[in-house]
């Protein structure tokens, strides 16, 4: 599948290495044990039954402040003013580590300008319609991550088969520049492979962004909602590590035993793919190391304490 498939408008700011060119334990995980899986991790906040409107205007009814990726007081700051002579090149080299069969992790992928341009999108698009929120459950379970939806909505509870938000609200479309960025990445993944068939090519049409304070955890899970064609076609989820670093859990069978689990520790700048025979393989995130964020990068965004991810699909 090419690019133009995708019948994204060219983006203006692409260039690859620079974004827009283009311990342990799973019984530590704390969680809900739901069709026999840890699906989440929760705050076990009872918020009662949301109401759910059809209508973007809703918006307005958000009874809570939306979540800000910025530290507190600093969304005033003058960012670009303070952040003046604070160095932005990547002082490690890129590389790459395969996983195993459609898995690879780009290391040191995103640049920390790309980093910074990244933070500062997430930060715009979460502080408007349908920004950063905490979904709940039937039960009134609330989760404990922050998320926003890019392209399409996503919910524990419903999947993907609500286009509004309990709030009324419509996720934001998938920023050009972030759709472009994936298929480069996924392009150079490739070239890794021993066959670009192993990972497909996709045209992502939906991002989840997840924030993780820096004691937020997710429970073992298969990224499952997609269509039974992406599925079938082993279409790629690409995930993009931005701050803290986190260790990922993942295994090809479900099983509540962390022993027998692989661990790979993503850091801020790192690419994940995993796609065709691992599409779907069972996922977490079991910490997040505070304070282990590049320093330039707090420094030029003041993001707060915690992880930015985002998984890109096609449904
Ligand atoms: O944060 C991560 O690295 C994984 C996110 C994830 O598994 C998901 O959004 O389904």
């Amino acid at each position: 599948m090419s690019m133009a498939l995708c019948l994204q408008p060219k983006p203006s700011l692409y260039f690859k290495s620079s974004l827009f060119a283009g311990s342990t334990g799973m019984a530590q995980f704390r969680g809900v044990v739901k069709q026999g899986r840890v699906q989440d991790v929760f705050h076990g906040v009872v918020i009662g039954k949301c109401k759910r409107y059809h209508n973007s205007s809703a918006n307005a009814l958000r009874q809570t402040q939306p979540f800000s990726l910025i530290l507190p007081g600093a969304e005033s700051t003058n960012l670009a003013r303070e952040s003046t002579g604070i160095e932005l090149g990547n002082t490690l080299p890129s590389s790459h580590e395969i996983l195993g069969s459609g898995m690879i992790i780009l290391k040191n992928y995103i640049s920390l300008k790309d980093q910074v341009d990244i933070v500062n999108i997430c930060q715009k698009l979460g502080m408007g319609p349908g920004g950063f929120y905490q979904a709940s459950y039937r039960s009134g379970v609330k989760q404990r991550l922050h998320r926003m939806c890019y392209g399409r909505n996503w919910d524990p509870e419903t999947k993907y088969s609500e286009r509004y938000r309990s709030d009324g609200s419509l996720p934001p479309p998938i920023p050009d520049e972030l759709i472009s960025f994936v298929q480069t990445a996924i392009q150079d993944a490739q070239a890794h492979l021993n066959s670009a068939n192993e990972i497909p090519l996709m045209c992502p049409n939906i991002c989840l962004v997840n924030f993780y304070t820096t004691t937020d955890r997710l429970g073992l899970h298969q990224d499952r909602s997609e269509s039974s064609d992406s599925l079938k076609r082993g279409l790629p989820v690409v995930s993009l590590s931005i701050g803290d670093s986190a260790e990922f859990l993942y295994g090809h069978t479900y099983t509540e035993d962390e022993n027998e689990l692989s661990k790979v520790v993503l850091q801020s700048g790192d690419v994940m793919i995993f796609g065709g025979k691992s599409r779907l393989i069972y996922h977490g995130v079991k910490t997040i190391f505070p304070n282990s964020a590049p320093p330039p990068l707090l420094q030029r965004t003041k993001l707060r304490p915690g992880r930015l991810n985002l998984t890109f699909r096609e449904y």
